[in-house]
C-alpha cells in the first residue's frame, strides 16, 4: 500500500488511479480514500483551473488509459449544474477550493409530470470526496456562495460522453453531451456541432 504521500500532485493521482482502474473490480472506498489523500494545492492544480464568467468549466486532467476522466470543474460565483443523471458511472466529486452543495433527488417515475423530490442537501468542503451513481438517486451541483469562486475534482468511470438533464418543476428529461473547456491545459477549439446531434 502507498503511503498517502505519494498522491502528491495531480498528476501522480492519475498514476495511481490508473492502476486502481486497471483491475476491472472497482472498490469505491478505495478510490474515495485515494482522492481524499489527494491534499488540495492550488500550484498543482491551477494549470487545469480555467473559469468562464457565463458558466462552469469542464477541464479534463488525464484520460486513465480509457476508464475514467479526471476532470477540474471551475464554478464562478453563484454558478450551478443542471439536476442530472450519471450514465451508469461512478461519479467521485472532491472539492478544490471553496465549498459545494449538492442536492439529491429522488428518480421521476416515467409518467411523473410533477415538481421533482428532494432527498437531502449536503455541504462539501474542502478536500472532501463525494460519491454517487444512479442507483443513489440524480443531483444538482451548486456553489451557492456569492463572493467565493469553487473548483472541483471529478472522477467518473466509465467516462461520461452525455447524462440527462432534469427540470425541477415538470420531472421533464433531455439528453445533453459532456463538453470539456480545455484538455490538459489547453483550450479546446471551437468546434461546429455536426447536424442531428
Ligand atoms: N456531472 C456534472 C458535474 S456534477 S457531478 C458534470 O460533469 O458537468
Ligand atoms: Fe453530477
Amino acid at each position: 500500500m502507498n503511503s498517502p504521500l505519494s498522491y502528491c500532485t495531480i498528476d501522480t493521482l492519475g498514476e495511481t488511479l490508473t492502476e486502481i482502474f486497471s483491475s476491472e473490480r472497482v472498490n469505491i472506498e478505495e478510490v474515495q480514500t485515494v482522492m481524499e489523500n489527494y491534499k488540495s494545492s492550488a500550484l498543482d492544480w491551477k494549470k487545469y483551473a480555467h473559469f468562464d464568467p457565463h458558466r462552469y468549466t469542464r477541464n479534463l486532467a488525464n484520460e486513465g488509459n480509457g476508464r475514467f476522466n479526471l476532470i477540474v470543474l471551475c464554478w464562478g460565483e453563484g454558478m450551478g449544474s443542471t439536476i442530472h443523471s450519471h450514465s451508469d458511472s461512478h461519479c467521485f466529486m472532491k472539492v478544490l477550493d471553496g465549498s459545494l452543495r449538492e442536492t439529491l433527488y429522488q428518480w421521476p417515475s416515467e409518467s411523473e409530470k410533477t415538481k421533482m423530490n428532494v432527498i437531502g442537501t449536503t455541504d462539501y468542503t474542502l478536500d472532501q470526496v463525494a460519491y454517487i451513481n444512479d442507483t443513489k438517486g440524480i443531483h444538482r451541483i451548486e456553489n451557492v456562495s456569492h463572493s467565493e469562486r469553487a473548483v472541483s475534482l471529478h472522477l467518473y468511470s466509465p467516462p461520461i460522453q452525455t447524462c440527462r438533464s432534469f427540470d425541477e418543476r415538470t420531472s421533464h428529461s433531455i439528453t445533453c453531451k459532456t463538453t470539456f473547456w480545455s484538455k490538459f491545459g489547453e483550450r479546446t477549439p471551437f468546434s461546429i456541432p455536426a447536424e442531428n446531434n
